[in-house]
């Protein structure tokens, strides 16, 4: 009888750990980890009007389509600092297309296309990169890459 106490006694403390462990997994996932990282690449872009419609620039410069180049090492933690210095909102995203509807990689994102950021907004995001590859940062904003809101970001292997 004392054993079987022993056991559930053991079964319900086993359980408390598990869900435990469970809730903190879901307060801290390891996406903050990477979030708490010290950045070894840091882009400051701002997103705005064209001329003729949408893009982006390093901060300070004149705002073109395309957006100037980011290019960063597989493996970096890359910081981005985006500034909405337009007279719309923007949002700043790293994407496989430049596409709207294209789906967002290494959580790279400030804003979303849903919910960007007002005028004069700035908001940054810190991911890691570890997927070479060629692939595009946009504001997914809907119409907003077709009207030139997009610049590459190239991951070296
Ligand atoms: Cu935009």
């Amino acid at each position: 009888m004392r054993s079987t106490y022993a056991v559930a006694l053991l079964a319900l403390i086993a359980g408390g750990i598990w869900l435990e462990w469970i809730s903190l997994s879901l307060m801290f996932p390891i996406q903050a980890q990477v979030s708490n990282a010290i950045p070894t690449t840091v882009f400051s872009i701002d997103g705005g009007e064209t001329a003729g419609g949408f893009g982006f620039a390093l901060q300070g410069q004149k705002i073109a389509s395309p957006g100037p180049t980011i290019t960063v090492k597989s493996g970096d933690i890359v910081r981005i600092n985006f500034k909405n210095v337009g007279a719309t909102a923007h949002a700043f995203a790293v994407t496989r297309e430049k596409d709207d509807r294209s789906p967002i990689l290494f959580t790279g994102n400030i804003g979303t296309g849903a919910r960007p950021l007002t005028p004069g907004l700035e908001g940054s995001v810190v991911f890691k990169a570890d997927t070479p590859g060629t692939y595009y940062y946009i504001c997914p904003v809907p119409g907003h890459p077709t009207l030139g809101m997009w610049g590459e970001f190239k991951v070296e292997g």
